[in-house]
């Protein structure tokens, strides 16, 4: 057999043995959860008394339908206004504290969604890339194309989550996968999905997908 084609084989194996390894280590660092509470593996309807939204079954509304990301190859990348630029694997983001929120999304076009958003902190990504000052401003760029912005201020006071779980289930293709950005108190244009680079930059005046087509910047709800 040609050497180069086994070789090809060798690393698919690998990468499946990898990937496979994804869902292992991903129970294995539960106990970096916070809070502690364990909700087991299945999707949770109910969370705390309050009733969560299936989001599987809602329409997708995205500029270019549900992306396809690959976990072997996939790369979150924090560059930009940084000291040193991040290339981190997904495994690498889940290794990371993560959180939980119950949080409302809010859509321009009337209809809301409640989830218990799991993830880890958009500001504890940024300490590993080391933001340099004069950054004001994070820009969010996804699989599709779509990019949006928050203040870089808002995002460490907030707290922002950078989720790869809701309702206590993994985000699939329809939901984000791998992480989607959970703009707490912003309107569902900045909540970007399929999220794969966060730019640090020191224009204010950026405007994303949405923004640049007429939508308010600010996006408070
Ligand atoms: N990459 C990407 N992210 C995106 C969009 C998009 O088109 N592409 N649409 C946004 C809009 S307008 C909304 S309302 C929310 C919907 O998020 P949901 O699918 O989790 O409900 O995704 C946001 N994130
Ligand atoms: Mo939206």
């Amino acid at each position: 057999m040609d050497i180069r084609y086994s070789a090809v084989i060798f690393l698919e194996v690998a990468m499946l043995i990898v990937s496979g390894c994804s869902s292992s280590a991903d129970d294995n660092n539960r106990q970096t959860l916070q809070p502690t509470k364990d909700l087991g593996r299945v999707a949770i309807k109910k969370y705390q008394g309050q009733r969560l939204t299936d989001f599987e079954k809602l329409r997708d509304n995205s500029i270019q339908g549900p992306q396809e990301v690959d976990t072997a190859e996939y790369r979150l990348i924090i560059d930009g206004l940084v000291t040193v630029r991040q290339e981190l694997s997904y495994l690498q983001v889940l290794g990371m504290e993560r959180y939980q929120k119950l949080i409302t999304l809010h859509c321009v076009e009337g209809w809301s969604a409640k989830g218990l958003f799991e993830g880890v902190l958009v500001g504890d990504i940024l300490k590993l890339a080391v933001v340099n000052p004069g950054a004001n401003t994070l820009i969010f760029h996804a699989a599709d194309g779509y990019t949006s912005s928050l203040p870089l201020r808002a995002v460490l006071d907030k707290k922002i989550l950078l989720a790869h779980k809701i309702n206590n289930q993994t985000l699939t293709a329809r939901s984000g996968f791998p992480f989607q950005l959970i703009a707490e108190d912003k309107l569902g244009y900045k909540w970007v999905k399929w999220l794969r680079r966060i730019e640090v930059s020191s224009d204010s005046t950026y405007r994303g997908f949405w923004e640049s087509r007429g939508y308010d910047n600010k996006a408070d709800y």
